[in-house]
């Protein structure tokens, strides 16, 4: 069930995550394998699987996934700046299928994809 994604069972607070912000669309916590100084995952509480799964009907929460993203770069002094991004399914590497801004700073974070070929 989509319900049952581990980002799910970590807004419900049924496994352990080191929070950072929430509110009743979204819940803000830090990345388990970080990529850069401040590594923040910031979802809806409710699971939409993928950006290819998005409909207007989720709008409001997609709009607070970026006013949170503001408020977490805000407590994490990233006002040089940061970086968001969303993998979305095979492609782009998605792992979790539970909708997720990836929220990344605290250091230059160099180019944004090393081309192979
Ligand atoms: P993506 O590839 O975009 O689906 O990224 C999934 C991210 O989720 C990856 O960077 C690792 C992180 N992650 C996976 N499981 C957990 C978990 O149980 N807790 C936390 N805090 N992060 C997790």
């Amino acid at each position: 069930m989509p319900e049952d994604t581990i980002f799910a069972k970590i807004v419900r607070g049924e496994i352990p995550a080191d929070v950072v912000y929430r509110d009743e669309h979204v819940t803000a916590f830090r990345d388990i394998h970080p990529q850069a100084p401040v590594h923040v995952l910031i979802v809806p509480n409710r699971v939409i699987p993928s950006a290819l799964d998005v409909t207007e009907e989720d709008e409001p929460v997609l709009g607070r996934l970026f006013t949170a993203a503001r408020r977490v770069a805000e407590q994490e002094g990233l006002a040089d700046g940061f970086r968001l991004i969303v993998n979305c399914r095979a492609h782009g590497g998605q792992e979790v299928d539970h909708l997720h801004l990836h929220l990344m700073g605290g250091e230059p974070l160099g180019p944004m994809r090393v081309r192979r070929r």
